[in-house]
């Protein structure tokens, strides 16, 4: 029987109409077999030697026993081809992140059109003992703001997740959990979100999660004494957050280095709060002085 509000599980199969209708209504579908068990084993084969060195974290935000790798595209081809490039998560991208506006162009009424794009990649291990995470909107990175609808808003969301499960992922080993339908919620609202509304993902090696960004969720706890629980995280997000000229490919470092660090911050080596436009996870300044990395303040929030 299928549960009013409890997020569903397709298959990659299922017609794309149905997968955004339950996209719609839940803010996040469960995807069976979305990259096949070798492909996933081969893309951990790649992250693997980087998880492994993987720092503790000394925030909040992440329990010290998640280790994580970032910059996947870097480290591996098979993520990238596989996951990344999903044709059904490129069709819902596209779907849900393409941005039209009309203007006036002299006397001519002309549409622009912004796709989507990558906003950030990441693997995340989490190990035996770890707590669960906070529940959050991975939007709040671009200070998303929504209103109280009822319905359904296109303009609203601004990101979509998908991540695919690196082994079995249960309740038990620090599965993802997630409030159906909280996609819809205003930031405002008086009370925070609450644990026990929550739903956990339970997914086999390859399949997926997609959610929309704005979908309160969190890994959850890893009560297990020996599980380590790894899934493969993409963000995306809509075209037109970026720059207008990309500073980065535009000027060589070699001439960023030559101004004063304030210059070197308005530029763009510098995060956005709370954590938009980090390298390696950690404040761009380092990619100018990497000479500080060590000695200097790094991001754990
Ligand atoms: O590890 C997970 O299950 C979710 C991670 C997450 O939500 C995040 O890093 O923003
Ligand atoms: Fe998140």
């Amino acid at each position: 029987m299928t549960i009013p509000n409890a997020p569903q599980y397709v298959t990659k199969d299922t017609p794309l109409e149905e997968i955004i209708a339950l996209m719609k209504r839940d803010g996040a579908v469960f995807v069976r077999g979305f990259v096949s068990p070798t492909d996933v084993d081969k893309a951990y084969e790649e992250v693997r030697p980087r998880l492994d060195k993987s720092a503790a974290w000394k925030g909040s935000f992440f329990p010290e026993e998640t280790q994580k790798a970032p910059n996947l595209i870097s480290l591996s081809p098979t993520y990238t081809r596989t996951q990344m490039m999903h044709p059904l998560f490129q069709q819902l991208c596209d779907h849900f992140l393409v941005t039209r506006s009309w203007n006036w162009w002299g006397d001519k009424w002309s549409e622009s059109v912004s796709r989507p794009y990558l906003t950030s990649t990441v693997a995340l291990r989490v190990g035996p003992g770890a707590k669960p995470q906070p529940l959050h909107r991975d939007d709040y990175v671009h200070h998303n703001v929504i209103a109280e609808a009822a319905e359904f808003d296109y303009r609203s969301q601004i990101g979509i997740n998908v991540l695919v499960a690196g082994c079995k992922v249960t309740k038990e080993n620090g599965g993802t959990r997630f409030i159906p339908g909280s996609h819809l919620w205003a930031n405002d609202r008086p009370t925070p979100p609450n644990v026990a509304d929550c739903v956990y993902a339970s997914l086999e090696k390859g399949d997926a999660l997609i959610f929309f960004a704005s979908l309160y969720h969190g890994a959850g706890h890893n009560t297990t004494a020996d599980e380590y629980r790894t899934v493969f995280s993409t963000y995306v997000t809509r075209g037109y957050l970026r720059q207008e000229e990309n500073q980065f490919l535009a000027v060589p470092l070699e001439r960023v280095r030559e101004y004063d660090r304030e210059t070197q911050k308005f530029i763009g080596y510098a995060l956005s709060d709370p954590v938009c436009g980090h390298v390696e996870e950690q404040d761009p300044i380092y990619v100018v002085y990497p000479e500080e990395l060590e000695t200097g303040k790094s991001i754990h929030f």
